[in-house]
């Protein structure tokens, strides 16, 4: 049986991101996505690249996770600051993405090497079904916000996305932001 808990509210800033209160919260910065752009970054310093705010319940699979993702807008080379992108450990638990502000692309992928490309800006609704890894991509100039709910026991695998990468990369083109074949996708 789990434990039984209180009813509790928090305050999310649509625009910022930030909730209130602050429980948990990870910062990505560059050096910790050494290896998943296809150039070196170039220039001095380490930035931020994304910050998650948790909203930590018990991790069973009768609780709902939840957090908000604040993707900094940039580049390395020509491809968007990104997500690292994981898959779930238990890999059949899905997961829902409420834009909040701001403009990305969501990439699917499953481990047959299908993959997707949903629109996020604010107000749409992704649903990412168990059994697809996903990354979120900032392809504009302001911050990428979103609320993700999920199966609180899902937990997350990163390791086979470092190893293999996506089969896509979102990368900004003449015309805007394109999608185009990862060279170096070894599925
Ligand atoms: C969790 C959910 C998001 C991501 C967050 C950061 O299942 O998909 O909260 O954790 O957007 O991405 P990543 O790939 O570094 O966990
Ligand atoms: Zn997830």
């Amino acid at each position: 049986m789990s434990q039984m808990l209180e009813p509790f509210t928090s305050l999310v800033d649509l625009r910022l991101g930030t909730v209130e209160p602050r429980r948990d919260v990870v910062e990505r910065r560059l050096s910790d996505m050494r290896g998943m752009y296809l150039e070196e970054p170039a220039g001095g310093g380490d930035p931020l690249v994304y910050t998650v705010y948790g909203i930590p319940v018990p991790e069973t699979g009768d609780n709902v996770m939840s957090s908000t993702t604040v993707l900094e807008p940039g580049t390395v080379g020509r491809e968007f600051y990104m997500t690292k992108g994981h898959r779930h450990e238990v890999r059949d638990r899905a997961e829902v993405y409420f834009t909040l502000a701001g403009e990305g692309r969501l990439v699917l992928a499953t481990d047959d090497g299908d993959v997707r490309v949903e629109e996020m800006h604010r107000g749409t609704v992704n649903y990412v079904p168990g059994n697809w890894a996903h990354r979120s991509v900032n392809v504009g100039g302001l911050p990428l916000v979103f609320f993700a709910a999920y199966v609180a026991d899902a937990g997350h695998d990163y390791g086979t996305i470092e190893e293999h990468g996506f089969p896509v990369l979102v990368v900004a083109g003449d015309g805007g932001p394109e999608v185009v074949d990862n060279p170096r996708y070894s599925g």
